[in-house]
């Protein structure tokens, strides 16, 4: 049933075109500050930005580990480069999500992502828990995927947060596409699942028509969305990165499974949506009412098992 006043938020998601490898943090910033802004100018309370938005898509190019931390890697959040865009937030009074390759004091390395509210206070941190790609070097691929080189696998498990009194959830690319992901979020009572990703349009493991990617891409969203009863706003950093594609594709989907927002070019690109918290509500009140109507004591395979294993015992017919 709705509430008579609905609880309606202003959400964007600022899609980026690409980052090169001769572009600077500063300029990439001036891009995300510009984004930030617009995103104000339509009423947006909260921003999605994407995965690595800081630097390109570096996990594609085999490196020294040492050039790659250098390069790539952020030692603090905020740092002096990342500053305008933590000011500019505070100044307009607007969240935001922003990926980043993260290096901790004690030298470990994540892909990782964090929630800021309006007063540019960090409020979450999420570390990427599903690694996509490889750790050698795949010297006939025409690029790598080196995310299980260059990081570790996330120690922070998946996290809800409270944000204006909106339950906000966070994940980073890959995780989209394991149900798993948007299934502990749920269970903590998220709402709004916020998400960047950076994904290549060509698979290098074997010849995939490069049209599932988008479809792949759409049909994990729109099916968690609707499975747990949330919203998920999702940001692509796109286009041609010193030649390599990645697909584009941001959007926004309503706990119905609908796309109600969906970038259209692969360059920077702000879309926004008013979305109201209380369309996640009635899913969650009836078809998804976890309460009344999970089992979990029929669920724990998804728990023990890592891979696939042999068949349970069937139950034996009375
Ligand atoms: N990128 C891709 C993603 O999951 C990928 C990697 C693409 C894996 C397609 C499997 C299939 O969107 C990142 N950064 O995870």
């Amino acid at each position: 049933m709705k509430s008579n006043s609905s609880r309606k938020i202003g959400l964007a998601v600022a899609q980026m075109g690409p980052v090169n490898l001769a572009d600077s943090r500063a300029a990439v910033v001036r891009r995300l500050v510009e984004m930030l802004r617009e995103a104000a100018g339509r009423k947006a309370d909260f921003v999605v930005f994407p995965e690595l938005a800081l630097t390109t898509f570096f996990p594609r190019y085999w490196m020294d580990e040492g050039e790659i931390v250098e390069r790539f890697f952020e030692r603090s959040m905020p740092n002096p480069e990342v500053q305008p865009l933590f000011d500019a937030a505070r100044e307009l009074s607007i969240g935001f999500y922003l990926g980043y390759a993260e290096l901790t004091p004690a030298g470990r390395r994540f892909n990782t992502s964090i929630l800021v509210d309006r007063h540019a206070r960090i409020i979450g941190k999420y570390r990427k828990i599903h690694l996509p790609g490889h750790s050698d070097h795949k010297t006939e691929a025409p690029f790598q995927h080196l995310e299980k080189k260059y990081f570790e696998v996330g120690d922070l498990g998946f996290g809800v947060w409270d944000i204006d009194d909106v339950k906000v959830g966070m994940c980073l690319c890959n995780d989209r596409r394991w149900p798993e992901t948007y299934r502990v979020m749920s269970l903590q009572s998220a709402e709004l699942i916020v998400l960047g990703y950076n994904t290549p349009s060509k698979n290098i493991h074997w010849n995939e028509p490069t049209h599932l990617r988008t479809f792949h891409h759409e049909i994990v969203m729109q099916a968690s969305a609707y499975q747990n009863a949330v919203w998920i706003g999702a940001a692509g950093k796109c286009g041609h990165e010193d030649g390599f594609h990645m697909i584009g594709g941001s959007m926004i989907v309503a706990p119905s499974g609908e796309i109600v927002a969906r970038s259209s070019g692969e360059e920077d690109e702000v879309i926004a949506a008013r979305i109201d918290l209380d369309l996640g509500t009635t899913f969650r009140d009836h078809v998804f009412n976890f309460a009344r109507h999970r089992s979990p004591e029929h669920y724990r395979l998804i728990v023990e098992r890592v891979g696939a294993g042999d068949p349970l015992p069937a139950a034996v017919l009375e």
